[in-house]
């Protein structure tokens, strides 16, 4: 049997917008992916302890409160603490134009604003695991 690409979703901050990462992890179900959801306010530690644990291969985080800046690095970080950088990293949200490039710099695989089909999403993922 093939073994099913699992994905984390998480919803790392203090805020409570959790439509999108719910109506992704939807599609990616929808699609074959295995998922996980966190639920909200997560701590980056307790992400990446939960992707560790779950023996997943991404973690999408969902980020609409503005501080992408400080939690993608933060779990990027924490997973080479923990000789898991092999978890890619992906996500999406409220997140502005000029941000993304130092993100993706950072190590982020990439990133999706609001308006992109799900379907892109998707295709991302069967390309990246395919
Ligand atoms: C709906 C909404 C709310 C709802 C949230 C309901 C819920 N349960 O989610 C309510 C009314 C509760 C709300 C409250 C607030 N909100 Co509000 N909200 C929005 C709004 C209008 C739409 C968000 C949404 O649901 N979109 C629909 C979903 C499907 O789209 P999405 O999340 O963007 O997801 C898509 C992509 O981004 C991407 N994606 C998202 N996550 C992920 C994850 C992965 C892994 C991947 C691959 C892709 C991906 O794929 C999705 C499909 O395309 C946005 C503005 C906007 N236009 O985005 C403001 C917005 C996010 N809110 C904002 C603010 C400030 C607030 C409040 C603080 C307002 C206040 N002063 O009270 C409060 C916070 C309350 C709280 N405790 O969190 C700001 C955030 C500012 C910032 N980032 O700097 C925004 C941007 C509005 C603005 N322009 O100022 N909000």
């Amino acid at each position: 049997m093939e073994k099913k690409i699992r994905i984390l979703m998480a919803k790392p901050g203090l805020d409570g917008h959790d439509r999108g990462v719910k109506v992704v992890s939807r599609a990616l179900r929808d699609a074959g992916f295995e998922v996980i959801y966190t639920g909200l306010r997560q701590s980056p530690e307790q992400i990446v302890t939960a992707a560790i644990e779950e023996d997943v291969d991404a973690i999408g985080l969902s980020l609409l409160s503005g501080a992408h800046n400080h939690l993608f690095p933060r779990v990027i970080e924490l997973l080479k603490e923990n000789n898991a950088e092999d978890i890619m990293v992906f996500g999406g949200g409220v997140i502005p134009e000029e941000d993304i490039p130092g993100l993706l710099e950072k190590g982020v695989a990439a990133i999706f604003t609001p308006g992109t089909p799900t379907s892109a999403i998707v295709q991302f993922l069967n390309e990246r695991f395919g």
